[in-house]
């Protein structure tokens, strides 16, 4: 595998960054998790528009371009190979002093790594998943803004922990108001009565692209689509639910907190999203191989 970090490559053993990088010592940086689909990058733009908030939320002025970061993604790629995988671009402050302040960094330091990734066995996909509220809820805006895609994951982390320690693989996360806002790593969805719901990003919420797409798709079939404020209490009488992301794509959810949502298997609306998702992903993206 190689591996791109600041314009050179290296191999796996040898990809290696300083200690003294505040993306080490204090999760100071962002990150980008992106898919490659039969010989395409799938929604390379989106990614990339999405880094470049991150980093302006952060005050990290990334030091290439994004036509230039956009052209070593499908390089990278090119370069190992990948017709179906998985990227992830990391931008860390860089190198500092011991001391958080950010000012001490010279320079931003730019990862691409091109690999594979199975969030959940396949048989999730199949039966559904088993999820549970945890009790760390997740952060407010006014903390550290869920929109910014930023390399401390300590908040989802945590309660990745809480759902594994309770049996699950996966956590439903409250905002402080106690309404749902996501998972840990991805976006949740219900369909009731036909329409489909999901949290408003003012929830806390990343403004996922796997959401966006799934809202486009279902809008394009008809389906309405709306961004309510939702509780507990509307997941358990839900007819359908299912997460969406990058890694996990579109995961049908079949329990929440003991409670079975809707005939116990995956929903019929979930499915046919599903299908069109995968569909949508077979004929767009940005070209690897030209
Ligand atoms: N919420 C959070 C907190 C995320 O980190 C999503 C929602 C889904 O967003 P996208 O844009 O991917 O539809 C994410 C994305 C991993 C992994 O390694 C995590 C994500 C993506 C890919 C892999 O667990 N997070």
């Amino acid at each position: 595998m190689k591996i791109f970090i600041d314009g050179k490559y290296y191999d796996e053993r040898n990809a290696k960054i300083s200690v003294f990088d505040h993306g080490l010592l204090y999760g100071d940086g962002i990150f980008e998790g992106i898919r490659a689909y039969h010989g395409r990058v799938f929604k390379l733009k989106e990614h990339i528009d999405r880094l470049f908030y991150s980093a302006k939320a952060i005050l990290l002025e990334i030091p290439m371009s994004s036509a230039q970061i956009t052209r070593a993604t499908v390089e990278v790629c090119r370069e190992n190979k990948i017709r179906d995988g998985y990227i992830r671009l990391v931008v860390t402050r860089g190198v500092g002093t011991l001391g958080l302040n950010p000012k001490s960094c010279k320079r931003p330091s730019v990862i691409i790594i091109a690999d594979k990734i199975q969030l959940y066995p396949a048989g999730v996909y199949q039966r559904g998943l088993d999820i549970i509220t945890v009790p760390t809820t997740r952060n407010l805006h006014s903390a550290l803004n869920p929109a910014i895609k930023s390399l401390n994951y300590l908040n989802n982390i945590l309660a990745k922990i809480e759902a594994n320690n309770g049996g699950c693989e996966e956590a439903v996360m409250l905002n402080a108001e106690g309404f749902v806002a996501e998972c840990t790593g991805d976006n949740l969805f219900i369909v009731k009565n036909g329409a489909l719901l999901t949290p408003p990003l003012s929830a806390g919420a990343l403004y996922g692209i796997t959401r966006r797409t799934v809202m486009e798709l279902a809008e394009e079939s008809g389906l309405k689509v709306s961004e309510p404020n939702l509780t507990r209490y509307d997941l358990f009488s839900a007819d359908e639910c299912f997460l969406t992301g990058t890694g996990a794509e579109i995961v049908p959810v079949v329990k929440i907190d003991g409670r079975v949502i809707g005939t116990g298997k995956p929903g019929r609306v979930t499915r046919r999203l599903e299908d069109e998702y995968h569909a949508l992903t077979k004929v767009s993206g940005e070209p690897i191989y030209k």
